[in-house]
C-alpha cells in the first residue's frame, strides 16, 4: 500500500524525557506543520506545550504544537510512542515487557480506533517487542509499523569507531544488529570505511585489533546501563536518532537504517520484530537489507530473534 504524506503532522504519545527529546529535536527541523503531544498525564502534555512553543520563534520549525488526544491521529502522517516505563538501574530492557506491553498494546488500540492509516514509530523498550505488540493492535501492515530498533546503538557505534580511528561517522558503516539490547552483535565483516573494509583498515593501519572493536561494542553494548547508572535516564541520543527515523519518512529519503522489521525469513527467521539494516522512506519499512551473515554472525542473530520470541512467547501469549 502506498502511505501518502498529506498534512506533514505528528503526533508523539508520551510525553516524558524520550518524547520530549525527540520533540524539542524536532524545533530544527524545517518542513513540519503540526506535532500534537498526547500523554495520559493530561497536564504534563500541556505544559510541555507551553514551554516548547515558546522556543517557536527562536525556532528553525514553524510547526503550530498542539497537546490534544487520540483523535489527532485520524490525519496524521506518523505516531511516535514513546510512553512507558523506562529502566531503572541494573534492570535490563526485557525486564520492561509486561508493563509496557500493556501500555503499548492500549496507546496502539486508540490510534488505531482513530482510523490512523500513516506510519506508526515505537520507541519504548523491549522496543522489538513493544513494535511488535503495537503491529497486533494497530491492524496497520507490518511495513507501516516500525521500531526504533538499533538506530540509537549503530549511532554509539560508529561515533565510538570515528573517535578511535579519526574518520569522520558519516565514513564509518558499521551496523548493530538483533536485539535492542543485550543480545544485538555487529557483523563486522560488513563494516566500511568508505569503500575500504574495516578489517582490512585496521590490519594494514596495525591501530586497533580485532579485541579493540569487541571492546567498541561492549562499550555500546552497555551504554544505557552506564549513563541510567549516571544520571538515571537515557534520551538526548535517542531523541535525535528518532528525529532522523521520521526525517527519512516525511521526506521519502530511502535511506538505511537499522530499525526495528517485521522478519519475513530475510534472516531465516519470521514472525517477529528485530534490528536489521532496512530501506525507509515514506511508505515505511520499503525493503529489508539482506546481509550473507557468516556462521557465527548467523548464530548470533538466531539467539537474539530467539531471545526476542520466548520473551513474548513466555509473557504475552
Ligand atoms: P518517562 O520520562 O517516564 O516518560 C514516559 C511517559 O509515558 C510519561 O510522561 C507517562 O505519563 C507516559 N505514559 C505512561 N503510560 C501511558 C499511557 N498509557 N498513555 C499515554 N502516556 C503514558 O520515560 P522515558 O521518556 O525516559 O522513556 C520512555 C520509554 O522509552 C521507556 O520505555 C524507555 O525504556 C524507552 N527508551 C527507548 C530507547 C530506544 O533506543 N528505543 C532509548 C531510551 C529509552
Amino acid at each position: 500500500m502506498e502511505v501518502k504524506i498529506r498534512k506533514r503532522k505528528i503526533v508523539l504519545v508520551g510525553t516524558g524525557f524520550v518524547g520530549m527529546s525527540f520533540a524539542y529535536s524536532l524545533l530544527s527541523e524545517k518542513g513540519i506543520n503540526e506535532l500534537v503531544l498526547i500523554d495520559m498525564n493530561k497536564d504534563k502534555a500541556i505544559g510541555e506545550q507551553m514551554d516548547l512553543s515558546d522556543g517557536l520563534p527562536y525556532a528553525d520549525s514553524k510547526m503550530t504544537i498542539k497537546a490534544g488526544d487520540y483523535e489527532e491521529c485520524a490525519d496524521a502522517d506518523i505516531v511516535v510512542i514513546t510512553a512507558g516505563a523506562a529502566q531503572k538501574p541494573g534492570q535490563t530492557r526485557l525486564e520492561l515487557v509486561g508493563i509496557n506491553a500493556r501500555i503499548t498494546k492500549d496507546v496502539a488500540t486508540q490510534v488505531r480506533m482513530s482510523g490512523f492509516s500513516g506510519i506508526l514509530v515505537v520507541a519504548s523498550n523491549p522496543v522489538d517487542i513493544m513494535t511488535y505488540v503495537a503491529y497486533r493492535a494497530s491492524g496497520l501492515p507490518k511495513e507501516q509499523v516500525i521500531g526504533s530498533g538499533t538506530i540509537l546503538d549503530t549511532a554509539r557505534l560508529r561515533y565510538n569507531i570515528s573517535k578511535r580511528l579519526g574518520i569522520a561517522p558519516s565514513n564509518v558503516h558499521a551496523y548493530i544488529m538483533g536485539e535492542h539490547g543485550d543480545s544485538s552483535f555487529v557483523p563486522w565483516i560488513h563494516c566500511y570505511l568508505g569503500c575500504k573494509h574495516l578489517l582490512e583498515y585496521i590490519d594494514e593501519e596495525d591501530n586497533l585489533t580485532l579485541e579493540d572493536l569487541q571492546n567498541i561494542y561492549l562499550e555500546v553494548r552497555n551504554a544505557a546501563y552506564e549513563i541510567i547508572d549516571r544520571k538515571k535516564a537515557t534520551y538526548y541520543g535517542i531523541g535525535l536518532a528518532l528525529k532522523r527515523l521520521i526525517s527519512c519518512l516525511l521526506n521519502d529519503e530511502k535511506a538505511i537504517l537499522t530499525v526495528s522489521t517485521y522478519q519475513n525469513n530475510e534472516y531465516g527467521r519470521e514472525g517477529y520484530y528485530i534490528g536489521t539494516p532496512a530501506v525507509v522512506g515514506s511508505n515505511g519499512v520499503e525493503k529489508i537489507i539482506k546481509l550473507p551473515l557468516n556462521e557465527m554472525d548467523q548464530n548470533k542473530f538466531n539467539h537474539s530473534f530467539d531471545t526476542l520470541k520466548q520473551t513474548i512467547e513466555e509473557n504475552l501469549q
